[in-house]
């Protein structure tokens, strides 16, 4: 039976709107947010549950403020948080931090994961679900995969730009004879998210999902930030469209190597979300412009560590994972 509350461990453009969108359809939230500088981190009292304000536009251009509530992501060395009545154990977790935060993203609010916790991945890149499922026995891992367009222009506003679609699922991992529960317990939480103004829905073949977010993420977010572009601008670039070409090639033999069918062609399929998110600068390009890290372990990465292990050629994802890797520190 699933509780009305989410925590939600990410507070980036993803999960700011899912938490906005809970509250308008008064599913509760929590966003889990690093301490800023100014909480006394000396003190033994227990923080204090106070909120984010939040001014919404919304795909109709009307705006609403929100007030969400948060607590603090990261356990203190004084007390841990598993013992303070103000951060009572979590029982539903949705991990929206990029690929390579959510390690330590995670170990913050370990200790506050209730036994049987459910953990829903909504992230770009693959590979985190699987390490959680093995870090955290004791949950159950779930996986979702969005298209909906958000960013945040400052600290306090959301801009929700696109309207797109959320997948949720199970993962075929660890015990199977829990598979056919865990699989009732995400059509539940995809009937519960349906509450919500947002179009969501169970996958019974996630995987399948994963992998062609994972193609288009591949082929799209590295070429703009070697071709600096926007995402349209990479199908007017002959020499983006080749290297957008052999990438699919190169997923497409792991995903038939792996048994993972897709319904269309994936240089299709690629191209089409290019076209439609032209104006976008992918996620990818905008970690680098703002010299931050970025998720290419977890997205072209990910494909050439499978590419090893089943002796599947992958050079272009290589080359590409190399050359972003080459440009920035990266945290591997
Ligand atoms: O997911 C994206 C990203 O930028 O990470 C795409 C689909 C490429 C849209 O920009």
């Amino acid at each position: 039976m699933l509780e009305n509350h989410w925590y939600i461990l990410g507070a980036g453009a993803i999960g700011t709107l899912f938490a906005c969108q809970f509250e308008r359809a008064n599913i509760r939230s929590t966003l889990l947010i690093r301490p800023g500088i100014r909480q006394n981190q000396a003190s033994h009292a227990p923080p204090e549950e106070t909120s984010k304000s939040i001014d919404v536009t919304f795909l109709d251009d009307s705006t609403q403020h929100f007030s969400i509530p948060i607590q603090p992501s990261i356990q203190s060395p004084i007390t841990p948080l598993s013992e303070s009545p103000s951060t009572p154990p979590i029982r539903q977790l949705i991990l929206s931090t990029k690929a390579h935060q959510s390690q330590m993203a995670i170990d913050g609010i370990q200790s506050r994961l209730a036994e049987g916790a459910i953990i829903v991945v909504m992230q770009n890149g693959m590979g985190v679900a699987e390490q959680l499922q093995a870090q955290l026995p004791q949950c159950t891992i779930f996986v979702a995969t969005t298209t909906e367009g958000a960013h945040r222009p400052t600290e306090k506003s959301l801009i929700h730009a696109g309207a797109g679609e959320t997948w949720i699922g199970n993962l075929p991992l660890g015990d199977k004879k829990n598979g056919r529960l865990e699989a009732v317990t995400a059509q539940s939480i995809a009937k519960q998210w349906q509450r919500t103004a947002l179009s969501i829905h169970y996958d019974h073949n996630i995987t399948q999902r994963l992998w062609t977010k994972l193609a288009i993420n591949c082929a799209i977010n590295p070429l703009t930030v070697k071709y600096q572009c926007n995402n349209g601008a990479l199908l007017t670039n002959p020499e983006a469209l080749q290297l957008m070409k052999k990438v699919c090639q190169e997923l497409q033999n792991i995903m038939t190597a792996r048994g993972i069918h897709t319904h269309s062609d994936l240089f299709t399929t690629v191209k089409q979300v290019a076209k439609n998110t032209h104006s976008n600068i992918s996620s990818m390009l905008q970690d680098h412009r703002n010299q931050k890290p970025t998720e290419i372990h977890f997205i072209n990465g990910y494909v050439v560590n499978e590419g090893k292990a089943l002796n599947i050629p992958t050079p272009v994802n290589q080359a590409l994972a190399l050359e972003i890797t080459g440009n920035h520190t990266e945290i591997t």
